[in-house]
């Protein structure tokens, strides 16, 4: 067994982590005060080759294994959630199902621009009645002639409604199945198809400088090789593009964790009260040492699910632990350096606030923490609902 990264993982984290310190630090609190989607900040993730990062060079990505990856977003996340976000949900959700599923002319045609990163494609599974029950979708796809009409609607779609968004994989009900059942398909739907509209949304508490959206289809036609895969395999395509979505997630809570950590460190070590640094009493030594142990084992845990996805064996259930634990200690770590923090913590001008907000959207997106739990239960054979 080694522990040890490869040289190529390891530059990878310093040159990703010099840039999120550089870059993306001194703008994270005025973005998410603002709630602005940065494209310059987009470019320049692109620039440094965050964009297709496990897609071969053939098809203009990086040809870089799983792990990597998620090194990068661990290491954004480390600094701001938000832009950590526009680059998991792009490769992992928006890029990935691309590759995965789709054939070789639709991979040339979409995945050079969107590894580019000068465009990006979304993820459109949720709706407003299809949540957790991600297979209950009201969106309809009909078959007229030689092209599909869509109808319906997505919600808390991520990167939908950017003026560099090109395409939306949508899940819509095609027909019934035998057993009675829905029977879903995937379609690749671009973005300036007549009917489409998609409408940013506003007012949210976490991950604020990145693009949110509500999205809606009137009659939009699309050809009907813009199926993407097999009709009736919509549903499993957006499962197997969960797995490794959630191990994004799991990057997001493992960086958000070790950023939390850290700033609650520095201040436990700035900050005196009677006397002495807040940090050598032991009430907040403990906290401390409690942080650094759980962010090491959230580490362990994530970077083995993505040892399984780089060999290509199972990782559906080592996934959904990795996302689950790491939510869950950056929970923790946020609550542990807020309170360090005191009053402090509780001001925008201390990043902790931010990381505590963000914290949030980790324990309910790309499934829920229940959502997890019931897949870990029903990978140990529990026959759960
Ligand atoms: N990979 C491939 N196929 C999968 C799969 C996976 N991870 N999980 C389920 N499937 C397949 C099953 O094998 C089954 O196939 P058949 O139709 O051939 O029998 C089919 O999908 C339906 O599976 P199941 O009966 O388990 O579906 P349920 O409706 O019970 O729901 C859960 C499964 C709850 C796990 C699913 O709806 C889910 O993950 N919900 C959360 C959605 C989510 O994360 N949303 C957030 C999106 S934010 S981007």
């Amino acid at each position: 067994m080694n522990f040890d990264l490869s040289p190529e993982q390891d530059a990878l984290r310093q040159n990703v982590r010099s840039f999120a310190e550089a870059e993306i630090a001194p703008r994270a609190g005025e973005l998410d005060e603002k709630e602005e989607f940065s494209y310059d900040l987009t470019a320049r993730m692109a620039d440094i080759g965050l964009f297709g990062m496990i897609i071969p060079e053939e098809y203009g990505g990086q040809g870089l294994d799983y792990l990597s990856y998620i090194i990068a977003v661990e290491e954004l996340a480390r600094v701001d959630a938000s832009q950590a976000a526009t680059i998991a949900a792009d490769n992992s959700l928006g890029i990935n199902p691309i590759y995965y599923f789709g054939n070789d002319e639709q991979k040339r045609y979409w995945l050079p621009p969107l590894c580019s990163g000068k465009m990006l494609a979304a993820f459109g599974l949720t709706e407003p009645d299809a949540g957790s029950d991600a297979s209950a979708s009201r969106t309809t796809a009909v078959k007229d002639g030689n092209e599909w009409v869509i109808n319906g609607s997505k919600m808390f779609i991520t990167n939908a409604a950017t003026d560099i968004t090109g395409v939306i994989i949508v899940q819509a009900v095609t027909d019934r199945r035998p057993d009675g059942r829905p029977e879903l398909s995937c379609f690749l739907l671009p973005a300036d198809t007549k009917g489409f509209e998609a409408r940013t949304l506003h007012g949210k508490m976490v991950w604020r400088a990145s693009n949110t959206a509500q999205l809606f289809f009137n009659d939009c036609r699309v050809p009907e090789s813009n199926m993407l895969g097999q009709r009736g395999e919509g549903f499993k395509q957006m499962m197997r593009t969960l797995d490794g979505g959630r191990l994004s997630i799991g990057a997001m809570g493992l960086g958000g964790a070790q950023g939390a950590f850290e700033l609650g460190l520095k201040y436990a070590k700035e900050r005196e009260q009677f006397g002495r640094p807040i940090g050598e009493f032991q009430v907040n030594a403990f906290k401390i040492a409690d942080m650094a142990l759980q962010v090491e084992a959230a580490r362990n845990m994530l970077y083995r699910a993505c040892f399984y996805a780089d060999e290509g064996r199972p990782y559906g259930q080592a996934g959904a632990m990795a996302k689950l634990y790491c939510s869950e200690v950056m929970r923790m770590c946020v609550l542990h350096a807020q309170q360090l923090h005191g009053g402090y913590g509780l001001m925008k001008e201390y990043a902790i606030e931010r990381f505590y907000r963000d914290q949030r959207l980790l324990e309910v997106g790309e499934g829920t923490s229940e959502i997890q739990r019931l897949v870990i239960a029903r990978s140990l054979g529990l026959n759960v609902r």
